[in-house]
């Protein structure tokens, strides 16, 4: 039994927020699944009452990566003209259909990035990106990666999931600090990073940090390239000020043991940033890399604005 509850949304709602579930996709997946769980063991139930609740509880829990809500509007996409078994039946499809083509595209997006590595490349990432990772292990298959360059990434560290994962399958790998960013982009060839949301112009939500990247990659004139699946373009975003940017509090930043000798100290811990759709040569997506301008465009085409003003409840 957890704080919030037994059941299986609550389950999956706590397995986000406490970040055992994390990154922007498999938050999306895990939530979309919950939901088709939810709608297979809902037999005689008040189901659409049951989804709108199940719904707000899991968006509740991350407030940054537009995945998760675009997940929920995919999967219960039916919801704006079914009922009842049919509208059962349908969940369960959306919920299956989502988890393949989320799974399909960080694929796609590997080949596709794959494309823009240059040969013999020392190419930097940061935090633990799996579409990021896709593209350069792709890139590593073909010959063209030399080595990576990978932040550990503070205060979570998800760094070192990232090196662990490319040395574990033979990929050269240097950890460094992120504060040694702009010391190492001389060394860098191509930088590639993941998407927790990008904003209608173009603007990039990811992992603390990013935008000092791309601000040193731009300096050095180092391409900048991020990795993202479709569903991770915010339909109703349009700059990044827009997106609310999680804050996680003092415990994840101080030592944990001694958070409460730090009298008179003011912590704050922002785990996201904004990188200005200027600073990106390309997003990456599942169907081939496109200029920061077109993601309006092209969620519009994966979520319909009809769709979005349906869910004005989420
Ligand atoms: C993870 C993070 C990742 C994106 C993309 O942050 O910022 O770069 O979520 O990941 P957190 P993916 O660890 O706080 O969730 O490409 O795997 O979807």
């Amino acid at each position: 039994m957890d704080e919030r509850g037994s059941g299986p949304i609550e389950r999956i709602a706590d397995d986000i927020l406490s970040m055992r579930v994390r990154g922007a996709g498999r938050i999306g997946r895990a939530a979309s699944r919950a939901l088709g769980e939810l709608a297979y063991g809902n037999v005689s139930g008040d189901l659409s009452s049951d989804l709108r609740e199940a719904a707000s509880a899991l968006l509740s829990t991350r407030p940054t990566a537009v995945s998760l809500r675009n997940a929920i509007i995919l999967t219960l996409s039916g919801m704006a003209s079914l009922d009842g078994p049919e509208l059962r039946e349908d969940v369960i499809r959306r919920s299956g259909d989502f988890i393949t083509r989320s799974r399909d595209s960080v694929e796609s997006i590997g080949r596709e990035g794959a494309v823009l590595i240059p040969d013999n490349a020392t190419v930097l990432t940061h935090c633990n990106s799996s579409a990021a990772l896709s593209a350069i292990y792709e890139g590593y298959k073909l010959g063209k990666v030399r080595r990576v360059i990978n932040t550990e990434t503070r205060p979570w560290r998800q760094g070192h999931i990232t090196s662990r994962w490319l040395a574990g399958n033979g990929v050269p790998v240097t950890m460094i600090v992120d504060s040694a960013v702009n010391h190492i982009m001389k060394d860098v060839d191509i930088v590639m990073v993941g998407a927790d949301t990008v904003t209608r112009c173009g603007d990039l939500i990811n992992k603390i940090g990013t935008s000092q990247i791309a601000l040193s990659a731009g300096e050095n004139s180092v391409p900048f390239h991020t990795c993202a699946e479709t569903y991770k373009f915010s339909p109703t975003a349009f700059a990044g000020a827009d997106v609310p940017i999680e804050d996680r509090g003092p415990k994840e930043v101080a030592d944990p043991l001694r958070v409460e000798d730090m009298e008179g100290v003011r912590f704050e811990n922002p785990i996201f940033d904004v990188t200005p759709g200027r600073f990106i040569d390309s997003i990456v997506t599942e169907r081939g890399p496109i200029s920061p301008e077109e993601a309006g465009m092209r969620i519009d085409d994966m979520i319909p604005p009809e769709l979005v003003g349906h869910f004005s409840w989420l």
